[in-house]
């Protein structure tokens, strides 16, 4: 199907979740189901295999944006296998009633993984973070709202500075926050009680991709005895790697690295820009998700109680 047949606020979303204008995993996915409820609401499809074909081909343009979140596919799933129905109307209601189920119980998760994360916070805390996690602020904001307080030290992120953005929420939560350069983390590892992420995947062996940084922390604090944890709702486990499939790692442009200028200054040599890294799971403490708080080896389980033995792709073309 013609991607010009698609609504304009589908390729507004998509082109804000390319540029990075809507990121964060949980907000992705919030953004993907709005879009393909847009989608359902304003087309003219006559018949409802027509509007099915066309949430399908909505779909696999929101998927070709960024390929590691897994939130993204997770939030098409969702929509896709309940919007179904004998008539054009019947499918536009289920694929709307399916996408605002989806944002709410979004919302839901963040707020119960993030009592579950803050009740491994004490009063007094530090923790260290890297990045900007919604599912990590949520445990944060739980843990203020029981009147701990508590100290950041919040890495700044390279290249896209992501941690001004948490350096800022924290703040306005109460957090003492102590911002450092990325190279700075392993000084700063012995003033902290914990080091807490989110995570953009995590894979059936436990394995947890997230920003560019965090393996690296996590080896540091392993070493440290610091405990390592990430906060992350179900919607960030990957069901394709159930079967034996690898989370495939964004590249991005060399201008979030380098100015033209200094790219001309520097001349010829190769700029790498890997968004997310893979942190194996024996350096990682515990998994916080709505549904409570696993060790990373146990997480399959969990896995196939909500996904069953496998991945399904309903944005395939019939
Ligand atoms: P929430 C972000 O990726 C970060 O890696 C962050 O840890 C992860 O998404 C999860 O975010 P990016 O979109 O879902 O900035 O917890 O590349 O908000």
């Amino acid at each position: 199907m013609d991607r010009d047949a698609l609504q304009p606020r589908v390729h507004e979303v998509a082109g804000d979740i390319e540029t990075m204008e809507t990121r964060g995993a949980a907000k992705i996915a919030a953004a993907t189901a709005d879009a393909l409820r847009t989608q359902a609401v304003e087309s003219d499809a006559e018949t409802a295999p027509a509007l099915l074909a066309e949430l399908r081909a909505a779909a696999r343009f929101l998927l070709s944006t960024r390929p590691t979140a897994v939130s993204l596919p997770n939030a098409c799933r969702y929509v896709l296998r309940r919007a179904d129905g004998g008539s054009v109307e019947a499918v536009r209601a289920s694929a709307v009633e399916s996408a605002v189920e989806f944002r709410a119980r979004l919302e839901t998760a963040q707020a119960d993984l993030g009592q579950v994360g803050a009740n491994r916070l004490r009063d007094g805390d530090t923790f260290m973070t890297h990045c900007h996690s919604t599912d990590v602020l949520a445990c944060v904001e739980a843990a203020a709202a029981d009147g701990k307080e508590l100290a950041a030290i919040v890495k700044e992120t390279r290249p896209r500075k992501q941690g001004h953005i948490t350096a800022r929420e924290l703040r306005d939560l109460g957090v003492d926050v102590t911002l450092v350069v990325d190279s700075a983390a392993r000084r700063y590892l012995d003033d902290v009680d914990h080091v807490l992420v989110g995570a953009d995947a995590i894979a059936a062996d436990g394995s947890v991709v997230n920003k560019i940084g965090t393996s690296g922390l996590a080896i540091v604090a392993r070493e440290r005895g610091t405990p390592i944890v990430v906060a992350a709702g179900t919607l960030k486990l990957d069901p394709a790697t159930m079967t034996g499939n690898a989370v495939e790692i964004e590249l991005r442009d060399e201008s979030e690295v380098l100015t033209d200028a200094q790219r001309e200054d520097i001349g010829d040599i190769t700029v790498a820009n890997p968004a997310f890294d893979v942190t194996p799971p024996r350096y990682l403490d515990a998994i916080v998700t709505e549904r409570g708080q696993f060790p990373p080896e146990s997480i399959a389980t969990l896995m196939r109680e909500l996904f069953g033995e496998g991945p399904t792709e309903p944005w395939q073309e019939l």
